[in-house]
């Protein structure tokens, strides 16, 4: 398998940790955002959406992480990341979406340049909005977890959950935002950071990575 990624990336990210999570081995193919490179005809041609991560399989292409993610839950189940009862699946399913369609989106590399290049903001602004919208939705996710999690985001091993947790909370903390309120959050996020192959996933140990 070939993963398009890029080391800060959060949704490459999320799948960096699932293959890790799962020992499956990949070769990893550049993507420079900050350089524009996800706008090259080249890329284009294997992700129409211009974003990344896209995952290949024998020749096939595969966008969307979560998407991603579930296919190589069916294609290797083992270790599995999502659990066995679907209204458990469904709750997994539900905190991977809140990272991922409620928190993630409107704080990516595009949001941001628009921000500054459209509407003529300056990083004060694009700072205070980034921290706004973060502390929103941690403070969603925090009530969702709370009183609920087991030692990761739901039960006692890792999820496709925590997968997309993680990736956010680094992305919190490149930008300073306070994380002490979203305790729970945080606890996870602790308790992930000590499994080897969250820790090979991160930013800071990948081939591409700058200071
Ligand atoms: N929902 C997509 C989000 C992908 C996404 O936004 N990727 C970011 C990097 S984390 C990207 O490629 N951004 C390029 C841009 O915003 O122009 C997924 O989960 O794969």
């Amino acid at each position: 398998m070939k993963l398009y990624t890029f080391f800060r990336s959060s949704a490459a990210f999320r799948v960096r940790i699932a293959l890790e999570l799962k020992g499956l081995a990949y070769e990893p193919a550049f993507v420079h955002l900050a350089k524009g490179e996800h706008r090259d005809l080249e890329y284009i041609a294997c992700n129409p959406q211009q974003l990344v991560p896209t995952l290949e399989d024998g020749g096939r292409l595969l966008t969307q992480s979560l998407a991603i993610i579930e296919y190589l839950e069916e294609t290797h189940p083992s270790p599995p990341l999502l659990p066995r009862v679907p209204f458990e699946r469904a709750r997994v399913r539900s905190l991977s979406l809140l990272v991922a369609c409620e928190i993630h989106p409107l704080n990516n590399l595009r949001t941001l340049t628009y921000l500054r290049k459209n509407l003529g903001q300056d990083e004060a602004q694009v700072s205070a909005w980034y921290r706004y919208w973060i502390a929103d939705g941690l403070a969603k996710l925090e009530a969702e977890l709370v009183g609920k999690a087991g030692r990761f985001s739901h039960g006692d091993t890792p999820t496709m959950a925590d997968c997309c947790l993680v990736p956010q909370i680094f992305n919190a903390k490149r930008y300073d935002c306070d994380l002490g309120p979203h305790r729970t959050v945080m606890r996870v996020f602790d308790e992930c950071m000590k499994l080897e192959a969250f820790e090979r996933a991160q930013p800071s140990r990948q081939p591409d990575a700058e200071p």
